[in-house]
């Protein structure tokens, strides 16, 4: 008898598989991988307009490295995120001479945290950290 042809439809067959195996695991691999970056940037938070930084004491005497940064904004649209970069607490309030119809006013904000409001009317808002009285900035809307 010859058994050889045997052999040699097996061999042939075999890769022919194990290459169908290994490109469809391939395009999961990807489909995960975009799944889970899409899912990475919708969960981050939005990029901070303004950063709040400090040098970790903040001293009342008026501590220039306690700052919002930059202190003048020119916003592009209506939301503007504020994020504690610092290591102490910080807060935004608005002045009253702000635009009368102003966003209300942040809680305290602690290391890491966000504050996101959305202005419903054009006009300069100016607002101040409650905590270091010394800490201002300024918000123009258009
Ligand atoms: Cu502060």
């Amino acid at each position: 008898m010859e058994p050889s042809p045997k052999p040699a439809d097996a061999t042939s067959a075999a890769p022919k598989k194990r290459g169908k195996g290994l490109w469809i695991g391939i395009a999961a691999v990807v489909l995960i991988a975009i799944i889970g970056i899409a899912a990475y940037y919708y969960m981050m938070p939005p990029a901070a307009n303004i950063s709040i930084v400090d040098d970790g004491k903040c001293t009342p005497t008026g501590d220039t490295a306690c700052a919002f940064s930059p202190t003048s904004y020119t916003a592009t649209g209506r939301t503007v995120t504020w994020k504690n970069n610092g290591a102490v607490d910080h807060t935004v309030h608005f002045f009253a001479n702000s635009t009368a119809t102003r966003p209300d006013n942040s809680t305290t904000l602690g290391p890491g945290a966000t504050f996101a409001p959305t202005f419903s009317a054009a006009g300069t808002y100016y607002y101040y950290c409650s905590i270091h009285g010394w800490m201002k900035g300024t918000v123009v809307v258009s």
